[in-house]
């Protein structure tokens, strides 16, 4: 009998944290005969209490999806077969390791999905994977996302992982930019039931501030919402800093000795007044002096920006910019304002100085850009592929990514995939990338596997630590992620297809536990490693790496030192999670920058405001531009598989303005054909006053009409996939991120 099973009915319940988005709601199983019966929002969730969304109510129907692939594959010509595990590693050294002896390490790139951010496998392996790899050709899904925040958090606070996230259950006054978490359940900012946050936020006579071109869920429930032209959101944000500055409503409270680089600042803001900036965002003058007052005077208030301000031209700016005005106005590091998470999982060692962030330690090939955080940028990826010479990319590796659907101009990037020598590809989807593969190893279902969020307790509006066990025990056939990372680590290390995965992964955990040893600021100076590995839990994996770290963590038993402490056993005596409390003021310790101080001028990103000025210097375009939109029931390109989430009306629309539709003669429900300077598509308009006027937008994530997948329900609703018509050659400069929002694009009826 399975433990807390009911001896008269059979069924037994099982706790899970959805894997799913950023919120990591907690999920409530009861299963029969290991058969899930019954799902619902985990009540006692000390996070989510209850909330859930269609997503997490349908994670079970991904788990049973016929489509979703149980055994790897291996492709020759246009024919699949199901092979073993044994044979399709392989299969991957025979096809990558003459490939890396030839052409060398950077032929064979590797590129991250955004599904990594959701797994353990992912947060103590990859690093493994990349290590052992040794390519410069490392891409992400962060550089058509977040990238732009990593870099101004490292630029301002000495590390791109040191993000600032909005405590909404404090604050007085929210001013949000380019953010729908009413779809998105929100993004660097875990909150489940962001929209009972928001709720309660105005019950408690808070105020919310919605800056968007389109008025969004999330902007209709708003007190204001400010429509704004894409892409200027760094104008609007810098002459919001302008009017602090000129009326004196520049305020540090108890920042004041932590920031270096006001007046530099303060002379940058001076050449966008409000005047200047608002025939270019849209937002008219008085808007924009009352919304800087406002954020002045609220006792707590902070800015939080997301998607829309990150990917476009300035999103560098934009994302630090944001920052700018929460220093600013004496909202960072407190209460109610943008705080800093302390996850258990994360040792705080007391720097108070450190390196400083760098960008640009080495330069792709073909165009020169600076890597960023070890990748280069998503969007030169066809180019490092197609272009001929010493370190083109001969070979793909991806995990968790559909590049063919979520990078720009991705009938280039198909079309240079279709060129490879060789392609691996972990998912269990075979997707629109993923039918270039030769290649395909799934991972088991997010059911079949442990849950800590590793990445989402970093970003979380409270300090939380859950833990919980695979719902639906791995199928034999099945292989956890983490043992194919490790398996592919070895490969790539030379220890061959055949390794066994435990000598990697205790390499691992002794490489952790010496360095910890080897660290004087950790509390573990005089033990040895023998004593920590026989205290440690005796699992294999992520599960043995998530007890070393909580174990050293700020929360954690020190290994004996604090009886009270966690380790990963309090994690599984409670399946409802831990609140370890609401966020604490943590400057300066988390300071990493050089100078030990918040550097609210780094000079890279001030040299960058000389194209902002540019910008402003010509007429305000008035070109009809396009942005993205995300719904409830999608999930990036992935969850359109799924009849329960693609059921209804065809969600894949063009939504365009009355106005504008009228003078295109563009009619509710018709087709019309959208073109930019790299593509063109057809798809239905769906005439909405919720547009602002000049801006049309298409939901990301579809296109699954490419012969050769095996997605039978998301080819029967295809829709288009909206990248054909971004340009991959538009990037954010500094951080090299695609521009998605605001491309320039024309529209006829066909
Ligand atoms: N249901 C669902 N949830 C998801 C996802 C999903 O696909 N579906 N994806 C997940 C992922 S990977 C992420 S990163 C997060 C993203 O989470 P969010 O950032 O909340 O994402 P979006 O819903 O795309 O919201 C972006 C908003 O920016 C607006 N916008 C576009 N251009 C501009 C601009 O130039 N300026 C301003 N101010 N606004 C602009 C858009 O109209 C849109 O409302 O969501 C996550 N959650
Ligand atoms: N125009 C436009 N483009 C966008 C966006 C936008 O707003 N507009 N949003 C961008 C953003 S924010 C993001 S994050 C990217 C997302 O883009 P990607 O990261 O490229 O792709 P996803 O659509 O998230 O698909 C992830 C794949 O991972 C697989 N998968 C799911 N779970 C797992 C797992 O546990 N292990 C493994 N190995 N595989 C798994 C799924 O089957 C799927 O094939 O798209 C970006 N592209
Ligand atoms: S909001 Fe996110 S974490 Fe919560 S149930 Fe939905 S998909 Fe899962
Ligand atoms: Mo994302």
């Amino acid at each position: 009998m399975t433990q807390g099973q009911d001896p008269k009915t059979g069924e037994h319940i099982a706790y899970h944290t959805c894997p799913l988005c950023e919120a990591t709601c907690g999920l409530e199983f009861t299963l029969k005969d290991n058969r899930v019966i019954r799902i619902r929002g985990d009540k006692e969730d000390v996070f989510s209490t209850g909330y859930l969304c269609p997503k997490g109510a349908s994670i079970v129907d991904l788990h049973n999806d016929p489509d979703r692939l149980r055994t790897p594959m291996v492709r020759t010509g246009d024919t699949w077969k199901k092979v073993s595990w044994d044979e399709a590693f392989a299969a991957v050294e025979k096809g990558l390791l003459p490939l890396i002896k030839k052409d060398g390490n950077d032929a064979v790139a590797l590129y991250l999905g955004n599904p990594n951010a959701h797994t353990m496998a992912a947060s103590c392996f990859l690093k493994v994977l990349i290590k052992s790899l040794k390519s410069k050709n490392i891409y992400s899904s962060s550089s058509v996302d977040q990238i732009p925040k990593h870099v101004s958090c490292g630029f301002m606070f000495g590390s791109p992982l040191t993000i600032p996230i909005p405590d909404i259950d404090r604050t007085n006054y929210f001013l949000i930019l380019g953010a729908n978490p009413l779809a998105s359940n929100g993004s660097l900012c875990t909150a489940p039931d962001f929209p009972g946050r928001l709720r309660s936020l105005k019950k408690r006579g808070g105020k919310l501030v919605v800056i968007d071109p389109c008025r969004t869920k999330t902007a209709q429930m708003a007190n204001e919402h400010h429509f704004i032209r894409p892409g200027t959101d760094a104008l609007f944000l810098l002459s919001l800093v302008h009017v602090l500055f000129k009326e004196n409503l520049v305020s540090l409270g108890k920042l004041d000795g932590h920031v270096t680089g006001i007046e530099v600042v303060k002379k940058a803001s001076e050449l966008f007044s409000p005047e200047s900036v608002e025939g270019h965002c849209g937002i008219n003058k008085t808007t924009i002096f009352k919304i800087a007052r406002e954020l002045a005077a609220a006792d707590k208030a902070v800015v939080y920006a997301r998607m829309g301000t990150s990917v476009v031209e300035f999103g560098t700016l934009s994302n630090w910019l944001v920052d700018v005005l929460n220093v600013l106005t004496g909202n960072l590091d407190k209460e109610g304002g943008a705080m800093f998470p302390m996850a258990a999982h994360v040792p705080v060692i007391p720097a108070v100085k450190g390196k400083g962030f760098k960008i640009g330690r080495w330069k792709s090939r073909v165009k020169g850009l600076p890597e960023v955080m070890g990748e280069f940028p998503a969007a030169t990826l066809a180019d490092e592929i197609v272009t001929p010479g010493s370190g083109q990319i001969k070979a793909l590796l991806t995990v968790a990514a559909n590049p063919v659907i979520s990078n720009p101009n991705s009938t280039r990037l198909d079309k240079a995939l279709s060129t490879l020598d060789f392609m691996v590809a972990v998912d269990f989807y075979l997707n629109e990338t993923n039918r270039h593969a030769h290649v395909i190893l799934p991972p088991a279902s997010p059911l079949s596997h442990s849950q800590y969020d590793f990445f989402f307790y970093g970003l979380s509006v409270r300090n939380i630590a859950n833990f919980s066990p695979p719902v639906i025990p791995c199928h034999e056939q099945e292989m956890d992620k983490w043992m194919i990372l490790i398996r592919l680590a070895s490969i790539f290390s030379g220890m061959g297809a055949t390794a066994d995965p435990k000598a990697m992964d205790d390499m691992v955990i002794q490489f952790m536990i010496n360095q910890a040893l080897a660290s004087s600021k950790t509390q573990l100076a005089d033990r040895s490693l023998d004593d920590i590995l026989a205290m440690l839990d005796k699992n294999d994996g992520p599960v043995r790496i998530l007890d070393f770290l909580l174990r050293t963590g700020p929360y954690g038993d020190g290994f004996g030192l604090n009886s009270k402490g966690l380790s990963l056993d309090t994690l599984l005596a409670h399946p409802h999670g831990i609140d370890l409390g609401p966020l604490k003021p943590r400057i300066p310790e988390i300071l990493l920058t050089p100078s030990g101080k918040i550097e609210l001028a780094p000079d890279l990103i001030v040299s960058d405001i000389k194209r902002l000025h540019t910008f402003i210097q010509k007429p305000p375009e008035r070109q009809l531009v396009l942005i993205s939109r995300r719904h409830l029931r999608s999930n990036n390109s992935w969850f359109h598989n799924l009849p329960k989430l693609v059921k209804g009306k065809n969600r894949c629309t063009l939504q365009i303005n009355p106005e504008d539709a009228s003078l295109l003669g563009l009619e509710e429900g018709c087709p019309a054909c959208v073109s930019s300077a790299v593509g063109a598509l057809t798809i239905p308009i769906e005439i909405s006053g919720d547009m602002m006027k000049g801006v049309v937008s298409i939901p990301h994530g579809w296109g699954h009409d490419f012969p050769g997948m095996s997605l039978s329900v998301a080819a029967s609703v295809p829709g288009v996939n909206s990248n054909i018509l971004a340009d991959e050659k538009l990037m954010d400069t500094l951080s090299g991120n695609a521009v998605l929002n605001g491309i320039p694009v024309s529209i006829s009826v066909p």
